[in-house]
């Protein structure tokens, strides 16, 4: 392996200035509440709770991101289906530039590496102002985090922001996996019931769930035309309705010739679960670029079905989360079925 280039006296500036905004952002992590999820430590901030090592990456994109008015964010609940909204988003976006043959770069790059976390670019204790700047527009960012936690200025920029959800039961059964797949081997693997118990107390990964879907369902109710907001099984009933939705959003509306050709269907056959769990870089290749939190793309392609939560939830726990939600939900005219 070639050794790490040595930086120019100025690049080392710029990182030293990295370090030290980051040592503070850490220093504010670091005085956080902590829940345990498993046997992991779920630091709360600004009252929703955040992997650990990506508190002072939220704080980092609090303090510095920039937005632009056509950037188009992608914001999720964790195992809602991001990887195949950004695969979708992608096709609508570049269909003109690339077609859906052999050379198409979602079948050679992973949709999370065309379609970047705000968090992943964030990543190594970074702040990657230059590499944002140098992005051409529409920049395609992605986050998992709540409304509240993005900088106000993503509002105020009028950039707009799709947001996918999924009925709880199966989010919560996809992370329970996902956890599974992810973690290093030496940890011991939670049963459904030790993660169950946090969960449904809104202890999880960018939880409370119902929290965070009820900021984003909030914001696209007072601004329609800056927020879209999606359900999983919505997707999973009607691709093609919700493609020319998201188009139409985007204004990327799509034209009669490409409705003639077939376009929009194109675009759901070649971003299903069928075609892109099966492109060998999301079998085998790696997600991450820190050793620590390496892990097969694989994991983000399991089953891709609704319902599964039915294989692998007590009736019990189900009644639980469904009663949890509901209440929490209520008066808000949003629902996910029971
Ligand atoms: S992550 O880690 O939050 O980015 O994961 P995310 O992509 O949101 O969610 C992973 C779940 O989405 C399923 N998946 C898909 N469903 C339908 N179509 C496509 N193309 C697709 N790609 C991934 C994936 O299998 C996970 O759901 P489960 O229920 O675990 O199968």
């Amino acid at each position: 392996m070639d050794p790490p280039s040595p930086l120019t006296p100025k690049a080392q500036n710029g990182r030293d200035e990295e370090l030290k905004a980051y040592k503070e952002y850490e220093d504010i992590a670091s005085t956080l509440p902590c829940e345990l999820l498993g046997s992991f430590p779920i630091p709360k901030y600004q009252n929703f709770f955040y992997p650990n090592h990506l508190v002072s990456t939220t704080i980092a994109v609090q303090s510095t991101f920039q937005p632009r008015p056509s950037d188009i964010i992608l914001a999720t609940q964790p195992k809602s289906g991001t990887t195949w909204l950004k695969s979708i988003i992608f096709c609508i976006l570049n269909r003109a530039r690339f077609a859906f043959d052999d050379d198409h770069p979602l079948l050679h790059s992973s949709p999370h590496d065309l379609f970047p976390f705000l968090h992943t670019l964030y990543e190594d204790r970074t702040l990657p102002i230059e590499l944002l700047a140098s992005m051409p527009s529409p920049r395609l960012l992605a986050t998992h985090n709540p409304l509240s936690s993005l900088p106000a200025s993503v509002l105020d920029s009028g950039c707009r922001i799709v947001y996918l959800c999924r009925n709880p039961k199966d989010a919560f059964v996809s992370m329970w996996h996902y956890i599974d797949q992810t973690i290093p081997s030496t940890i011991k693997r939670p049963s459904i019931e030790e993660l169950f118990e946090p969960f449904s107390k809104g202890i999880m990964a960018y939880g409370p769930l119902w929290d965070h879907v009820l900021e984003y369902w909030e914001e696209s109710l007072r601004r329609p035309e800056k927020v879209m907001f999606l359900k999983y099984e919505d997707m999973m009933d009607n691709a093609g309705a919700n493609v020319r939705k998201l188009a139409d959003f985007l204004e990327m509306a799509f034209t009669e010739d490409e409705e003639k050709e077939g376009v929009v269907e194109e675009i759901v056959r070649f971003c299903s679960f069928e075609k892109m769990s099966t492109v060998k870089v999301n079998k085998e290749g790696k997600h991450g670029k820190d050793s620590c939190h390496t892990f097969c793309n694989s994991a983000f392609f399991r089953k891709g079905k609704v319902g599964d939560w039915k294989e692998h939830m007590s009736e019990e726990m189900a009644r639980r989360l469904d009663d949890i939600v509901e209440k929490k939900l209520q008066g808000s005219g949003l629902t996910f079925q029971k």
